[in-house]
């Protein structure tokens, strides 16, 4: 009897030891696991960090780069299998469609809170009295011409696969502006550099967190609100993007079964403001490799990534 017992607390504890040991074994599967990557710098930065850190468990890890609109069904598909910037500004539209159409995953948001608009370096309010309200901007709208768009002003605009055209918004707002797009993010950031060098006015896009609150100072327009004006809904176009808008994970749907460890991690993943301007500020302002900058931030942030294993 007491031998029974005995056997039986053994199979129990064997028992109990497979299942920790199962969680351990990672990886579950050699076949790649495949992480989105975009063309800003943030999130080339992080998502190699997520690489480097599934790859250091014993995981094959790919990257794919796509755009930010198309990305989302290609997770649903099973294409492509983890994204760790989804933002609200931009990609809301597609990444809800995504989920409720497609069956690809909300893996959760940040705790980050983000913001994706017009900005003006600070010294741009001392000639455009009124800002950061955008019928101020507006009004000065000649400050901003530049040959191509005189008299109306230039809006620095951003490249075009980031899913937002401010054309419609300079239209349906009636603004004085012309939107350029630029091409990649770079040139959104020599425009800026030329501009404050010489302190004459520039209005163009960017978001926070980024590196450039650590570089310098500025505000966003303010738009009409998306939370307070209810015309929003029906014609987004008459409104700014959210003021405290989300960030999120995407996934893939098959992961949970097929990664279980990996798919811990990456839902436990939750970056701050702090955590995402600083991958940028090692790329863009000091000048690493993305390799280099997510093994520093591996390095900076040892504690952080030990919680998401658990
Ligand atoms: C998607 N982005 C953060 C560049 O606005």
């Amino acid at each position: 009897m007491i031998r029974t017992t005995a056997k039986l607390a053994a199979a129990l504890a064997t028992s109990v030891a497979l299942t920790f040991a199962a969680w351990a074994e990672a990886p579950e599967s050699d076949d790649p696991i495949i992480i989105v990557q975009n063309n800003w710098t943030s999130q080339l930065v992080l998502s190699t960090v997520v690489g480097k850190v599934l790859e250091d468990m014993g995981y094959t890890v790919e990257y794919a780069p796509s755009d930010s609109q198309l990305q989302f069904k290609a997770i649903a598909d099973g294409d492509m299998h983890f994204q760790v910037e989804a933002w609200e500004g931009s990609m809301k539209s597609a990444f809800e469609k995504a989920v409720a159409e497609d069956g690809m995953i909300d893996a959760g948001a940040h705790s980050a809170v983000t913001r994706e608009e017009w900005w003006v370096p600070g010294y741009v309010a001392d000639k455009c009295p009124g800002l950061p309200d955008w019928k101020a901007l507006d009004k000065c709208a000649e400050i901003f011409a530049t040959a191509e768009t005189a008299p109306k002003g230039r809006f620095v605009g951003p490249p075009a696969d980031w899913g937002k055209n401010y054309s419609e918004r300079v239209g349906a707002l009636k603004m004085n502006f012309q939107a350029i797009n630029v091409g990649q993010a770079a040139t959104l950031w020599a425009e800026l550099d030329a501009a404050v060098a010489k302190k004459e006015p520039i209005v163009l896009f960017n978001w926070t967190p980024n590196f450039i609150e650590a570089k310098h100072d500025g505000m966003f327009v303010d738009f009409p609100d998306p939370a307070k004006v209810a015309e929003c809904k029906e014609n987004p176009n008459l409104c700014g993007a959210p003021r405290s808008g989300w960030l999120k994970k995407a996934a893939w749907s098959g992961l949970a079964e097929k990664y279980p460890a990996a798919w811990n991690i990456m839902q436990n993943i939750n970056f701050s403001n702090a955590q995402i301007a600083a991958a940028s500020l090692l790329v863009d302002v000091d000048g690493m490799t993305t390799e280099d900058a997510a093994d520093k931030w591996i390095a900076d942030s040892k504690s952080v990534i030990e919680s998401w294993k658990k």
